[in-house]
């Protein structure tokens, strides 16, 4: 109908000219070459405007599937399940960083399969490849008592543990050396078991640390120990952290489900929270001849190796009786699960470690697929959906390649849709990161180069990393999601329940349960916390009744993932409905489903909560420093703490009146485009220009919160209210710079977080206040 209205507006208008023209020339025979031109002319003219129309229409009046159809067509395609295949292929072969051509081809080509314009893009990486390794215990520096392998046991059950293409255990970024010292049990090395061992008056300069997974990133427990004059560290996996355990009866993988003994972390340690991406290039894409600077910034400068615990036992048994007995003198928190040591901090002064670590390094490439589903409307922006190809191992069933499986899973049903016409409003880019494990490059340097454009045209970034890595559904975002993310909740079941449960309902199944908050430790953190894009990180992650995820370890396999975890895939078929869902609706919906008052509420909580830990004898204290925001408009000079602190709680809870207010209009637009299809054209076109320029607005919001500056010493994190946790690497704390400020007790520092929180909370306000509303106001588009 509405093409059969244009076709006529078209022609009426175009028809009368050239007859206008035509006249003309009758009378004026002879002169054919400027009727020709003129002709021309106004065939070009014809063309262009036919085109612009068209391009009009199509924006304005397609009656493709809507919302909910291409919704339900897409979930019914995934009845089909093939993740179980991409899973079987992507752990096939050893795929570290730069390496696995093969999963790469693969990984182009099934992009290209599906419809996808696809690229490939590399980056030139500062990184390291193992040589060779060796750790030994010596009696009265002479005597080799003991020597590890340093190898995961090869299981006859298992094809992908065994083979000469298995990768050795090291740890990327770690330091070339041979190192001999006394050895120190420093726990989980995070900066409080330091601070415990400094003031328990363990010596630590010149030891080796040794540490045990978990708490915090790895690369941070090397980089307290380093900062205490440590010589080496290892890192080993603790059965005292795992839920099912041999000592409860448990078989280890692969009778049961408690840890193959032998079994290692391999990881990055990387100093995380100070900066992610190659350690050479700060804030640049590394590509051809960038400047490149000394990495030791963000990465360590002593050796470290992984261990098992069933090598690291006999090691860590000579400390029995020597330095403190942690259980007594500091706390059971200390004591893990290994039967012969008795968890005494040493060291023991007869006992030395000889710890070799030989590390290749170089300038490697390393590659990112991308691949590029367009949208409808070219004016529009777009979303990212990334996952990791990379793995610590051959096998890497679970990290990455369950979230591989999961987004080609997401591709292949997108591909069906487009079978029958479908296209999305606006475009869908999936990426396939390399290098995340190392120090998520790909994506960083991807971020690091595409940055401004990404800022003016990427709505949300949505990664998958561990699709499943047990059966409880982990979401953390930026709050803006929240609202999209609840209602795809809504519309999936929960595999793991046997009478129908929505994955809604099993995520809210314990009180008080929320969406978390984004830290690092995955490819979301160049988007959210260098450059504001609104991001999530989703999968199911492991669990008290899972049986022990191997993670980083050999046994992270295909036979691991099909026989103990997911038999029949179910869990990484929920993640991609789920996950395409959620793309669905930010792709598709006219207007743009982000939302601000969850937000705004989330921030007056967390500024709430953190000033009401400013001492009292700093709230009275003038702010005398001349302002440091000069380039922002809005003056907090001459005031106390306490007004400072006052204002911006009220300016906090302005932004979440106003949010409630824009959210609500964003809904209405939304109806109003739905029910829109008696409106008069023109009208229609008004409201489309209307909604665009909502759509700008709201892709730029979260932007609002990047502070160029940075947090203080890591000037790359740059969102105001989300990074890294400075001593924790994955966890993340809501605004970390006032936090930190409070954590440290550096009253400067606070003042010029409180001004920039200020002056943030002012630009927001105005960035979410709907001024010229008179229009939506009135009854202007109302059709009735
Ligand atoms: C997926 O794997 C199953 C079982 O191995 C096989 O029968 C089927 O042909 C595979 N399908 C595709 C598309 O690879
Ligand atoms: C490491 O150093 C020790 C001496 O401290 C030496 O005996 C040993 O050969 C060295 N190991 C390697 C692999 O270079
Ligand atoms: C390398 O640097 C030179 C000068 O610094 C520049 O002209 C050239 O374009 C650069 N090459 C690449 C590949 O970036
Ligand atoms: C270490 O402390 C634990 C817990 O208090 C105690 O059972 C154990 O006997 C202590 N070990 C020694 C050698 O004193
Ligand atoms: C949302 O908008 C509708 C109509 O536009 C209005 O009736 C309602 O009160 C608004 N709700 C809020 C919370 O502002
Ligand atoms: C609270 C306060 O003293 N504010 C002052 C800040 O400076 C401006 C002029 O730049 C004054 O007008 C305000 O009174």
């Amino acid at each position: 109908m509405s093409s059969e209205i244009f076709d006529k507006y078209v022609d009426e208008k175009l028809s009368n000219p050239i007859e206008v023209e035509s006249r003309i020339e009758t009378r004026k025979k002879g002169v054919s070459w400027v009727r020709i031109t003129i002709l021309f002319l106004f065939a070009i003219f014809f063309i262009y405007l036919r085109r612009f129309v068209n391009t009009l229409q199509e924006l304005t009046f397609y009656v493709g599937p809507d919302g909910p159809e291409i919704e339900e067509q897409f979930l019914e395609h995934l009845k089909t399940n093939l993740a179980g295949n991409w899973s079987r292929k992507y752990t096939s072969i050893p795929h570290l960083a730069g390496q696995g051509k093969e999963l790469l081809e693969f990984t182009a080509e099934k992009f290209k399969e599906y419809g996808l314009e696809t690229e490939v893009e590399s980056f030139d990486i500062y990184l390291n490849y193992p040589v060779d390794n060796g750790l030994k215990l010596i009696k009265d520096d002479s005597e080799v008592v003991y020597e590890a392998s340093l190898k995961e046991d090869e299981l006859e059950d298992d094809p992908t543990t065994i083979g000469d293409d298995l990768i050795p255990t090291f740890h990327g970024y770690s330091a070339s050396g041979n190192v001999t010292a006394q050895f120190v049990y420093v726990n989980y090395g995070t900066k409080k078991d330091f601070e415990t061992l400094d003031k328990l008056g363990v010596e630590l300069e010149g030891k080796i640390a040794i540490a045990r997974y978990g708490g915090i990133f790895r690369g941070l427990k090397v980089k307290f120990a380093q900062e205490r004059g440590c010589v080496g560290v290892l890192i080993y996996s603790d059965p005292g952290d795992d839920n099912f355990n041999e000592d409860q009866g448990y078989k280890p993988y692969p009778q049961g489900p408690s840890r193959n003994p032998s079994s290692v972390q391999r990881g990055s340690v990387q100093f995380l929270s100070q900066m992610p991406g190659d350690p050479t290039t700060p804030g640049v894409p590394s590509q051809g001849n960038v400047t490149r600077v000394d990495p030791y910034n963000s990465i360590p400068k002593i050796p470290s190796l992984p261990v098992s615990f069933a090598e690291i036992e006999p090691i860590l048994k000579k400390l029995n009786g020597h330095g403190i007995n942690s259980s007594e003198d500091i706390s059971s928190d200390w004591v893990g699960g290994l039967a012969d040591f008795k968890y005494w901090t040493g060291p023991n002064p007869d006992y030395t470690i000889n710890l070799y670590n030989e590390q290749s390094y170089d300038i490697r490439p390393i590659y990112n697929v991308y691949g590029k589903l367009r949208g409808r409307d070219p004016s529009e922006g777009y979303i990212i959906i990334g996952n990791h190809r990379d793995a610590w191992i051959k096998g890497g069933a679970s990290d990455p390649n369950s979230g591989s499986a999961s987004m080609l899973e997401i591709i292949r049903g997108f591909h069906e849709l487009s079978k029958t016409g479908w296209v999305p409003e606006r475009t869908i880019i999936f990426a396939s990161w390399d290098g995340e494990e190392y120090g998520l490059l790909g994506s960083t340097e991807f971020g690091e180069k595409y940055g401004e454009r990404l800022k003016g045209h990427c709505y949300a970034y949505l990664n998958v990393d561990v699709s499943v890595g047990g059966t409880g559904l982990k979401l953390e975002s930026s709050p803006s999601l929240n609202h999209v993310l609840n209602t795809a909740l809504k519309q999936v079941q929960y595999p793991g329940s046997e009478t129908p449960q929505s994955l809604y309902e099993h995520f809210y199944e314990t009180p008080d349960k929320k969406i978390g908050i984004l830290g690092s430790g995955s490819d979301f953190t160049v988007f959210l916390e260098h450059l504001g894009i609104p991001s999530v990180d989703l999968g199911f992650d492991h669990g008290d009744n899972d049986p022990v995820y191997h993670y980083h370890s050999n046994y992270d396999s295909y036979k691991w993932m099909s026989e103990m975890m997911d038999p029949g895939f179910k869990y990484h078929q929920a993640v991609a409905k789920y996950l395409g869902l959620v793309a669905l609706k930010l792709s598709g919906q006219k207007v743009v489903p982000l939302k601000m008052a969850e937000y705004a509420t989330e921030l007056k909580g967390y500024y709430d909560e953190l000033s009401a830990r400013i001492p009292d004898d700093w709230l009275s204290k003038k702010i005398t420093k001349r302002r440091r925001c000069h380039e922002r408009k809005h003056n907090v000079n001459e005031t106390t703490i306490e007004e400072l602190v006052v204002l911006t709680k009220l300016s906090l809870s302005d932004a979440i009146g106003s949010s409630i207010k824009l959210d609500n209009k964003t809904s209405y637009l939304q109806d109003l485009w739905d029910n829109s299809v008696d409106m008069p054209f023109w009208k229609r076109i008004i409201l489309a220009g209307w909604i665009k320029y909502t759509n700008i607005r709201l892709l730029l919001l979260e932007r609002t919160f990047l502070v160029e500056e940075g947090l203080k010493g890591r000037p790359w994190f740059k969102h105001m209210v989300y990074a890294a946790g400075r001593d924790t690497g994955y966890e993340g704390f809501a605004l970390p710079g006032m936090k930190e400020a409070l954590d440290d007790s550096d009253f400067w520092e606070l003042v010029k977080w409180l001004k920039t929180i200020y002056s943030v909370t002012q630009d927001l306000n105005v960035r979410i206040g709907y001024e010229k509303e008179s229009l939506m106001e009135s009854s202007f588009f109302n059709t009735k």
